[in-house]
């Protein structure tokens, strides 16, 4: 069995779609951002970066104890294959694949993220103008990038849906949120359409949806102290006593 730990966000996402694509059995284990659950002792012992999702495979390949893994794109590359789906076996085509996870991961997911937290911040941390200018272009020039990938093949490494797809479509379903209109990237919104037309793929994007946190029915304070936990997180003080010196 796995244990996907997981929140409905675009990180989470991407491994719900491929697992719903793979047709493999797994159980979500919600990890609530909103309320600190990537900070407890157990979270900490499968992801030591305190973000989900994460995965933990009860039955691994090799028959010994749980393999437990973080970060997203690590997790796809190790259901890719421990399914031996949506992925080539092939050296060539295989890292044809790793190349575009290593530049979601590198870069769409992590400067789309910063492209969303500015843009929704407003006014109200002073002008953020700079920074919202810096991501949203940084965003465009990533749908730039995919349309010219997606210019004469319809997926991004060719021929074959791959979790190259899979790993770059949740971070693309907000676009108007990032201030991007897709109409102006013909062949990235003929991929994407046919994405979003994909049955695995509208599964993988509804799991989790009744799991949410409603901030309209939180008190000032109850805000006051999720921002605090969630801003401006700063380093985890290591054990004093008994390391490695
Ligand atoms: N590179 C990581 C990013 C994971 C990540 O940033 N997760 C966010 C939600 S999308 C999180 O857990 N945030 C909790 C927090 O900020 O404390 C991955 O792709 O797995």
């Amino acid at each position: 069995m796995l244990d996907l730990h997981y929140w409905p966000t675009p990180n989470g996402k991407k491994v719900t779609i491929q697992l719903e694509e793979c047709g493999v059995e797994y159980r979500v284990v919600p990890c609530n951002i909103g309320r600190g659950d990537q900070f407890t002792d157990a979270f900490l012992s499968i992801n030591p970066n305190n973000r989900m999702p994460a995965l933990v495979d009860h039955a691994p390949a090799d028959g010994g104890p749980p393999i437990s893994i973080f970060e997203s794109g690590a997790m796809m590359l190790y259901l890719a294959e421990k399914t031996g789906q949506f992925m080539p076996s092939d050296p060539r085509g295989k890292y044809e694949v790793v190349q575009w996870v290593v530049w979601q991961m590198a870069n769409q997911g992590p400067k789309t993220g910063e492209c969303g937290h500015f843009r929704r911040l407003g006014d109200t941390e002073g002008d953020q103008s700079y920074a919202v200018t810096r991501f949203t272009d940084e965003v465009n020039r990533f749908y730039g990038v995919l349309n010219n990938q997606l210019y004469n093949q319809p997926y991004l490494c060719g021929d074959h849906y791959t979790i190259a797809d899979m790993i770059c479509y949740p971070w693309c379903v907000n676009w108007a949120g990032q201030g991007q209109d897709i109409n102006e990237f013909k062949y990235f919104k003929r991929w994407f359409d046919e994405l979003s037309d994909r049955p695995a793929v509208q599964r993988g994007m509804a799991v989790g949806s009744d799991l949410r946190n409603d901030p309209a029915a939180m008190s000032p304070e109850e805000l006051a102290s999720l921002k605090a936990m969630l801003y401006n997180q700063r380093a985890r003080p290591a054990p004093d006593q008994g390391g490695l010196l």
